[in-house]
Parts: structure tokens; sequence; C-alpha cells
């Protein structure tokens, strides 16, 4: 019960659901504080997934995330990080439609290919502000309000 920011895509193979995949965002409960539509260049994308750099998958998902346009959004609300990580579902599609069908990777994503799962959320606090950071560098974020009454940077 404390109020955090959280980065979501939309990759570009569910780009065109992005309306769909929105109404989720929105039946969900969670706020769009800001949202911005971009083709994501090489250095961009390779900086973005940098922790899976030298992993097998590392080069198709550079390939693939930068295939077409994406669509960033900085989404608010209760625990918004943990929140939006259960909406996603589980990272393989196919798993996803196994454990969590009604999850937007299951929904969204194709069960043939590890790359194209539709959507990505941040996984901490830390990858949270960096990842905002990354597609929303001059925006400048009023603290939130955590459940303890304090004013933090979440
Ligand atoms: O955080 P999450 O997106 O659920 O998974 P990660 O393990 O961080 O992997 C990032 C990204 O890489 C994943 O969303 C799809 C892709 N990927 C892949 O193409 N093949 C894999 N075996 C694992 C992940
Ligand atoms: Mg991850």
């Amino acid at each position: 019960d404390k109020i955090q920011r959280t980065l979501a895509m939309i990759k570009p193979d569910a780009i065109d659901n992005s309306p769909d995949i929105e109404k989720v965002i929105m039946d969900e409960g969670f706020t769009v504080v800001e949202r911005r539509r971009v083709r994501l260049t090489r250095p961009e994308a390779e900086e973005f997934y940098g922790e899976h750099r030298g992993k097998s998958f590392y080069s198709s998902l550079i390939e693939y995330m930068t295939s077409g346009e994406v669509l960033a959004l900085i989404l608010a609300g209760d625990d918004a990080i943990t929140h939006w990580r259960k909406v996603l579902g589980p990272t393989q599609v196919s798993r996803a439609r196994e454990e969590a069908p009604e999850s937007i990777r299951a929904r969204f994503g194709d069960p043939d290919n590890d790359s194209n799962n539709a959507v990505h959320g941040s996984d901490s606090v830390t990858s949270a502000q960096r990842e905002i950071k990354f597609f929303f560098p001059d925006l400048t974020l009023e603290p939130v309000l955590t459940g303890e009454g304090a004013k933090e940077y979440l």
C-alpha cells in the first residue's frame, strides 16, 4: 500500500493492440502520468536492455525492439511496480498462457517467440527510476506520498 511509479512499455508486436492494453491499464486502476511513442535506435535498445548483454537472446531481442515503434508509459498507483508485473504475467508467453491466461502477455504475446511478449514492466524501484529517466529524461516528477505519510521519489 505504497504509491509508486513504474515504466510500462508496449513492444513493437503489440503496438496495434495498444488501445486494448490501455483499457486493461485503466481497468486495473493505474494513472497514466506520461506517454511517449518512439522508435528505439539500436544504441538506445542496447542501453535499455544492457543487463542482458551477452545472453543468447540478446541480439534477437535488440533486433526485435528496434523493428517498430514502442509506446512508453509512466504508470502510477498503489504498489504499481508489483501490480503491473502481475498484470503482465510471466516472461514466457507459452508459460503465461498456462499459468496466467488473463495476463497481458498471455492475451497479446507470441507463444512461439520468447522476445515478442507484448509488454515490459520495471522489476524494482531502482529499475523503474532508471527506465523512467531513460524514456522521459527531461521530466521532473513530484514526490509521491507513501503509506507512511512521507514524501518519496519512487
Ligand atoms: O523482465 P521480463 O521482461 O519479464 O524478462 P527478462 O528476463 O528481464 O528479459 C527481458 C526480455 O528479453 C523479455 O521480456 C523477453 C526477452 N527474452 C527473450 O527474448 N528470450 C529469453 N529466453 C528471455 C527473455
Ligand atoms: Mg526484466
